[in-house]
């Protein structure tokens, strides 16, 4: 019989209607109909979106419904659809589900195919004996995931493993903080939340096509099969790359096949800020007719992971094409609470907010899900490396069955899905489970049962070596590569930092000679239109009944009010609450950037938690749930930007540090003064600098510069003749002599095509300007913040997306330090 497949997608999008239903549970008594009558549903999709569009509940994000709708976890759900089919002459006809969220029995025309309990694998049922000529009935019933969870935890051996949630997610295969985290709703969901579709074939026909292609030019493409059970011919195997082909011919029944292509003078694929991202599309046809054929794209490079001890302790340095890279990076959490509202378009954006603010590696947390193809493709073109987590977070995991078999085979999926990816540079085992294990008092509660090292020390390394040899394995963050050695020490490997926030001042970053920081970050709030979109409290207030359902950080108002040190004022408002808070948020984070970047080489990089938000939300994300860039994100900009200069603490006073991670010398004139917060400049030195290209250098600011009599009247700045400035203070804000805004400057608004722009003239030291025009409305953006004017300076921040506000501006729209202290 000759090979050929047709797939026939069984989604919304496709024509077919789906329903959805409760079969049990605590649903309320006004909605009780849901058990008999269907209500409409999208297929993929999820419960909680497909009841939000048929209007029957309430936008989950929104004031505290989060806790009024969390009956919707608790209750079975029952998905419905009908297909026609006709016998088509071919022999095999499988049901394939991407993805099935979590607990479901699949029955097709009353007859059970199956029972699932993986959210991160994709399944294939032969559905040929079940199928009937015209109309189909599939039905796909989803348990409660929240009561799945409870009891597959109550029914492990022992109970209850250690974990960092009410619920037990680490009980099952679903997305963790899909069941709530400590910046994210409690919307614990079901759906087929994957594309489902049936696919009919004869023959052969492509299992898995897994195409590793590497920096010297050589792809090979591993190609597994599937036979139909009466398949005799033997079939080609072609795959085309570039102008080069190859083929190979295979028996039938033949499993897996590898073919090798070499492109010649190829042309490497290249992380953003070192080269291009050329891809190459690959094609892999299988049997003469071409009807079942794979596309996909693939980026030619080497990555490399040193860890080799040395006299520091041991690196954790990558390198793309056997050139080091410093990152720059932020971590990734799924991008909405419900993720298949996501789509390539949301996908592009939230990536740019990390290229515009200079970074070149994410880090899908291990928290969240193997991502969607549209944000690998993103990456691959855009050059943005990936560091992808296996999905194990804050918790231990059992390494018995079901679990264990789960695991292995969503790894292995995962792996053959995303290996292909140019951009995909790291693979690692878990989000902080082996430093929960030697220090969060896990231990006596395990009573010596397993937590997950099997999986982190043999497994997943087992299976990244087998079929992505090419990306380097880490056992898990933060780690230190060794047995013996703390997992968070920082000498060694990657560490996390959070005393900095949980119990101690920011300045306390600099207190640490990290090698890599793969995760450090600072709580502040979401922008004020994001903000008061959901939480309605009267008045407005921290401690009020929605704001702390929208802040789910453990004591996140006392660490907030705490993290003010002697940095600013504590406030007397909202408006001054908001505002200390977003700009403390943006000091904390750039404060501990600028540190670690001052150390390099010794450090490599550091990715800041966290770049975004899965829902309006008091957090440490740099653009909040609505897509607004927070102060931090500017803060990010200035501090992840190619060129650095930072003024440090040195042995005999002030230093500037310059860190230049581009290709090019950097030379430049530094004029450092030191001037009086209001007109004088009190001292003026010149120096001129270069820093090689992927250098960094430090000169000792003059003593005539560095000292001063009037510590909270005086400070310095350092500007570069390329247009990098610096500032140092002899005081914190909340002792600073700090003009009030009317005497400090004058701000005009102007009119201009696209929105409005409001220059600033400086007559006196203004810190930390910022201007807020989503107060005015909620969809202007804004291109700069965090601006720090000397007298005589001036800025120009441009609005787009708004119509320019008549009269003034002022508080609460327009901000600073000046405000705050005055
Ligand atoms: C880290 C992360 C997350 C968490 C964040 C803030 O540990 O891995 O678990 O959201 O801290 O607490």
């Amino acid at each position: 019989m000759t090979t050929s497949l047709s797939r026939v997608p069984l989604g919304s999008a496709a024509g077919s209607t789906w329903t959805v239903r409760a079969t049990t549970g605590p649903v309320p008594p006004e909605l009780e109909r849901l058990f008999s009558e269907p209500s409409p549903a999208t297929v993929p999709g999820e419960v909680h979106t497909d009841l939000l569009a048929a209007g029957l509940i309430d936008d989950p994000f929104d004031g505290a419904n989060e806790h009024l709708l969390a009956w919707i976890g608790r209750t079975g759900w029952s998905y419905r659809t009908s297909f026609d089919w006709d016998p088509d002459g071919r022999e095999v006809q499988e049901l394939v589900t991407d993805g099935l969220d979590t607990a479901a029995t699949i029955t097709l025309n009353g007859t059970e195919l199956g029972r699932t309990c993986n959210q991160h694998r994709a399944y294939r049922f032969d559905v040929t004996a079940v199928l009937v000529a015209g109309t189909n009935d599939l039905v796909i019933e989803f348990a409660a995931p929240v009561d799945t969870a409870n009891r597959l935890s109550d029914e492990a051996e022992g109970g209850r493993r250690p974990g960092t949630n009410v619920h037990p997610y680490n009980a099952i295969r679903k997305m963790a903080s899909n069941f709530g985290w400590d910046w994210g709703p409690d919307v614990a969901t079901v759906g087929i939340w994957q594309p489902i579709a049936l696919e009919s074939w004869s023959g052969a026909r492509l299992a898995a096509v897994r195409p590793l292609a590497h920096g010297d030019g050589l792809l090979e493409t591993h190609v597994d099969l599937a036979w139909s059970p009466t398949a005799e011919l033997e079939q080609t195997v072609a795959v085309t790359v570039g102008d080069t082909s190859a083929e190979a011919t295979v028996a039938p029944g033949t499993e897996s096949v590898v073919l090798r292509n070499t492109v010649p003078n190829v042309d490497r694929w290249w992380p953003r800020g070192y080269g291009d991202q050329p891809l190459y599309d690959v094609e892999v046809a299988l049997g003469g007719s071409g009807s079942a054929n794979w596309q996909g794209r693939v980026g030619f490079r080497t990555v490399e992971l040193e860890l080799a001890p040395d006299e520091h302790g041991s690196p954790f340095e990558l390198s793309v094409n056997g050139r080091k890279i410093y990152i720059r990076g932020a971590n990734w959490i799924p991008d909405d609470a419900f993720v298949t509202r996501l789509d390539r378009k949301t996908y592009e954006r939230s990536i740019r907010d990390a290229i515009d603010a200079g970074m070149n590696m994410l880090r899908v947390w291990g928290g969240g899900i193997y991502e969607s193809k549209d944000f690998y493709d993103i990456c691959d073109e855009l050059g943005v490396l990936v560091w992808q987590d296996f999905l194990f977070a804050c918790a231990a995991y059992s390494e018995e069955e079901p679990l264990r078999g789960e695991v292995e085979a969503e790894a292995r999926q995962a792996v053959t899905r995303l290996s292909r990816h140019a951009s995909l540079a790291i693979w690692n085992g878990n989000n902080e489970n082996i430093w929960g294990y030697v220090e969060w008092s896990w231990q006596v509660p395990l009573a010596g049962r397993t937590w997950g090292e099997g999986y982190y020390l043999d497994l997943l390394p087992k299976i990244v070596a087998e079929l992505d040899p090419r990306t380097p394995y880490s056992a898990g963050s933060p780690f230190s590569y060794s047995n013996f050695i703390h997992p968070n020490d920082e000498r060694f490997g990657t560490m996390h930092i959070w005393d900095v926030w949980n119990q101690v001042d920011y300045s306390a970053y600099r207190n640490y000679r990290p090698r890599f920081v793969s995760e450090f970050g600072f709580q502040g709030p979401p922008a004020w239109s994001t903000l008061t979109s959901v939480v309605h409290d009267e008045p407005l207030d921290p401690y009020g009944e929605q704001m702390l359902v929208h802040q789910k950080a453990h004591e996140g108002n006392l660490k907030l009010e705490r993290g003010l040190g002697d940095h600013l004022p504590r406030w007397s408002n909202i408006d001054d609450w908001h505002w200390s808070t977003q700009l403390n948020q943006a000091r904390a984070v750039a404060y501990g950037i600028e540190h670690f970047r001052g150390l390099f080489p010794l450090n490599t990089g550091s990715m800041v938690w966290q770049l975004n938000d899965n829902w309006p939300v008091i957090s440490w994300a740099a653009v909040d749930g609505h897509g607004i860039r927070k102060p931090l994100w500017y803060a990010l900009r200035r501090v992840y930007a190619d060129r650095l200069i930072t003024v440090q603490p040195g042995p005999v006073g002030p230093v500037i540090a310059l860190h230049n991670d581009s290709d090019e010398l950097w030379s430049t004139r530094l004029t450092m003064r030191r001037r009086s917060t209001g007109t004088d400049v009190l001292a003026t030195e010149e120096v001129d600098i270069t820093v090689g290209a992927r250098g960094a250098t430090s000169v000792v600011l003059p003593s005539s510069v560095a000292t001063s009599l009037d510590e909270a009247g005086e400070y310095v700045e350092v500007l570069t003749t390329d247009g990098h400035s610096a500032y140092w203070y002899f005081a914190e804000d909340t002792t600073l002599r700090l003009l009030p805004p009317d005497q400090a400057f004058t701000a005009n608004v102007k009119a201009t095509d696209s929105g409005y722009e409001v220059t600033v003239e400086a007559h006196a030291l203004v810190k930390d300007l910022a201007l807020f025009p989503d107060r005015l409305d909620p969809a202007a953006r804004v291109d700069s913040s965090l601006i720090t004017l000397s007298a005589g300076d001036s800025h120009t921040f441009r609005v787009s997306n708004a119509v320019a506000p008549n009269g003034p501006l002022d508080v609460p729209v327009l901000r600073s330090v000046n405000d705050l202290v005055n």
